[in-house]
């Protein structure tokens, strides 16, 4: 074995360079991070290794809505890790069955299935709408489809790949599995017309599309999905892992228009960002579809992460972020208006997902804007090439936000 030993004795005082250079040299390239090391959080805030603060407006992908490090949930944490973390469900656990009860009392569904990262989570929804085609819906075996949105994102594996169509995700990781049927998002008559196919089990969606870029379809939109699915026996499937949990001014980006799932999926702030947890929940109907031995997972439902997801829950409930996501969304977007940059074509967003589109024509792209607000305090990362995403965690105040705009109207003059 080859070993070099500037590159393995620890770092005990480095800068964000020195960090950066190890990470290098020893991981997989499959990032591109913003070149910023970060060793601490708490609240809406982030210091990286040199001490610098930054405001978080990623929120790490939105896993992070109650805030870095919250003292509800590193209590909740810490103390169940000093009892019990993992049974596997070879056996029953208490914090599995007090969840179990919680989470579908909050959100209002019958049953939930554990899992642990968002893509499960989305294989799991994808494995329930099968089981449920075959067996209620009597789609012939083999046959059932599941229908899905251009430039969806739904997670990494081989067969949520499968139903993507972002070049990057797809290239050389085939064959794909088969069974999905892409229609353009936003788009009712495209939708009927894939799932007036009887054979079609379910339609899986974002309520607003993140990767896409922030992508909020037409008033009204998700209103009629559910009609459209419920006169065709389809299950609507909704991924609510970005949008869900108070991100978007609601508990779930479904409640803007009043809607239930048939089949809900959550994951990321579900644990405050302490801990891989996602969740598939449904009804009775759907969710008995699934005999024991048909599926799970060694990690899913454990008492750690149920525990912490409980708490995290509790938390967002009982700090009304849902309400000061939509407050602050309102105070962002408003303030972005009034900075009236030329630098920036579009804003749009609900809550405190939010995006705006840079123009680059003056040869200062969207990643120069992001390295100019890294210096200024604040975090963000382009995506799509000229899309900056805008996500705090919905903890961040008044002052705070205006603070923030501030920063971003500095960034964009240069
Ligand atoms: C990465 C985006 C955000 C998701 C929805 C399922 C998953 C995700 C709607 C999978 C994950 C992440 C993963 C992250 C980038 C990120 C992302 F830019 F790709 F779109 F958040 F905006 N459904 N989204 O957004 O969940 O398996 O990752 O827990 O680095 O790939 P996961």
């Amino acid at each position: 074995m080859h070993s070099n030993s500037t590159l393995t004795e620890p770092i005990i005082a480095g800068s964000n360079a020195d960090f950066i250079a190890r990470e290098e040299a020893h991981s997989a390239h499959n990032y591109h991070p913003l070149p910023v090391v970060l060793e601490r959080g708490e609240g809406i805030f982030v210091w990286d290794v040199e001490g610098k603060r930054y405001f978080d407006f990623l929120s790490a992908y939105s896993a992070v809505n109650q805030g870095h490090c919250h003292p509800r949930i590193l209590k909740a944490m810490t103390e169940q890790a000093g009892k019990i973390t993992l049974t596997s469900r070879a056996f029953h656990n208490r914090e599995f069955a007090e969840f179990a009860g919680y989470v579908t009392a909050y959100f209002g569904f019958d049953r939930v299935l554990p899992m642990n990262t968002g893509a499960e989570g989305v294989e799991t929804a994808l494995k329930l709408a099968r089981k449920w085609a075959y067996q209620v819906k009597g789609v012939p075996e083999n046959q059932a489809k599941i229908v899905v949105c251009s430039q969806n994102f739904h997670g990494r594996t081989i067969s949520v790949v499968s139903a993507s169509t972002d070049p990057d995700s797809r290239r050389e990781f085939g064959p794909f599995t088969p069974g999905f049927e892409v229609i353009p998002y936003n788009n009712l008559q495209a939708l009927e017309a894939a799932i007036a196919d009887p054979n079609t089990a379910g339609f899986l969606f974002e309520p607003i599309q993140g990767e896409a870029g922030v992508n909020v379809p037409d008033s009204g939109y998700i209103a009629s999905v559910r009609m459209l699915c419920s006169q065709y026996n389809v299950l609507m499937i909704a991924d609510e892992i970005q949008t869900g949990i108070a991100r978007t001014g609601q508990l779930l980006a479904c409640c803007h228009e009043g809607v239930k799932p048939d089949v809900l999926i959550l994951g990321k702030a579900l644990s405050g960002g302490f801990y891989p947890v996602s969740v598939v929940l449904s009804s009775h109907e759907v969710m008995l579809t699934i005999k024991p031995g048909e599926h799970g997972s060694t990690f899913g439902g454990n008492p750690l992460a149920c525990h912490i997801a409980k708490e995290a829950l509790e938390v967002v409930r009982d700090e009304r972020l849902a309400e000061n996501a939509r407050l602050r969304g309102e105070q962002l977007r408003s303030g972005l208006q009034k900075i009236n940059s030329p630098k920036i074509k579009t804003i749009r967003g609900k809550g405190l997902l939010n995006a705006i589109v840079i123009d680059e024509s003056d040869g200062v792209s969207a990643w120069d804007v992001c390295i100019r607000m890294m210096h200024n305090g604040l975090l963000a990362k382009p995506t799509h090439g000229d899309i900056i995403r805008f996500a705090p965690p919905l903890v961040i105040n008044t002052e705070q936000m205006e603070a923030c705009i501030d920063i971003i109207a500095q960034s964009l003059k240069g």
